[in-house]
């Protein structure tokens, strides 16, 4: 299990822990995590090695990267109509299909997959992100670093709301390197059934977020996650599943209660 930690973030993003990366490492392992998730918004300020030391102290690995702080905060989005801001936004990804290969790693594209009120229409859109998206992958594939695309619901995204408009996506390109990434707030609302919607996608699922209806820690609200945990165990999902909720009522707290939870219905 995996909890989300993000050096800088708008005060409302759903993450679990906010501040220094190091410092929240160790208290991750405190807690009991296997793993952490890093939401990076310039990857070229990150100290990769400092990282990985702490990782090794403190016996926690790096399941994944988010960069949404690149769209949230940047508004760098792979299908915007001005090409340089596409280029902006695959070379940010690259920085952290870098930092991801050195910490052995996948890479989420989340938000910054954009948006069709980027470019205007859904054409354009396929067409722009298509082509930014393929030189990540290229990229991603020459460092055998996985990336995952997640479906986002409606009120975030006007575009790749549910897995299987995502999953047909993903396989316009013929690649073992790009995966589905899902997360249980998202699929609250927009799959009619989740755990037959997680089986029609069973062999695209790379990544897993985890969040209660009302994004805080799991337990709090009223997801099914035990039906969920039975269906990852149906389709023998072997990755990571990241906590990504925010850090309330407190951070230590949230991580906590999450865990307990989830393991004790696992
Ligand atoms: C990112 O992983 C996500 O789930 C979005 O809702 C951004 O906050
Ligand atoms: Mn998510």
């Amino acid at each position: 299990m995996s909890v989300s930690i993000s050096e800088e973030a708008p005060e409302q993003a759903p993450f679990v822990y906010k501040g220094d990366i190091i410092t929240h490492i160790k208290k991750a392992s405190e807690i009991g995590y296997e793993a952490v998730e890093l939401h990076i918004r310039h990857p070229e300020n990150i100290d990769a090695d400092a990282v990985r030391h702490a990782c090794d102290t403190y016996k926690v690995e790096v399941s994944s990267i988010g960069t949404g702080l690149g769209y949230g905060m940047d508004r760098l989005s792979l299908s915007d109509s001005n090409p340089a801001v596409r280029r902006q936004a695959v070379e940010r990804l690259k920085g952290h299909i870098s930092l991801a290969s050195k910490w052995n790693c996948l890479v989420i594209i989340g938000l910054m997959k954009g948006q069709i009120k980027d470019c205007g229409s859904r054409e354009e859109y396929e067409k722009n992100v298509m082509e930014a998206l393929q030189e990540c992958v290229d990229y991603a594939e020459s460092r055998q670093v996985l990336i995952v695309l997640e479906a986002i619901n409606r009120y975030e995204s006007d575009v790749l709301n549910t897995l299987q408009e995502t999953t047909a996506f993903i396989r316009e390109f013929d690649t073992d390197y790009l995966k589905l990434h899902i997360d249980t707030f998202h699929m609250n609302m927009e799959e009619n059934s989740i755990p037959a919607s997680m089986l029609e996608v069973r062999d695209y699922i790379g990544h897993v977020h985890a969040a209660d209806n009302n994004r805080l820690y799991p337990g709090n609200g009223f997801f099914d996650f035990k039906t969920f945990l039975d269906t990852l165990k149906v389709i023998d999902y072997q990755g990571d599943i990241a906590l990504e909720c925010t850090g309330l009522p407190r951070p230590d707290e949230a991580a906590l209660k999450a865990r307990s939870y989830l393991y004790s219905i696992l």
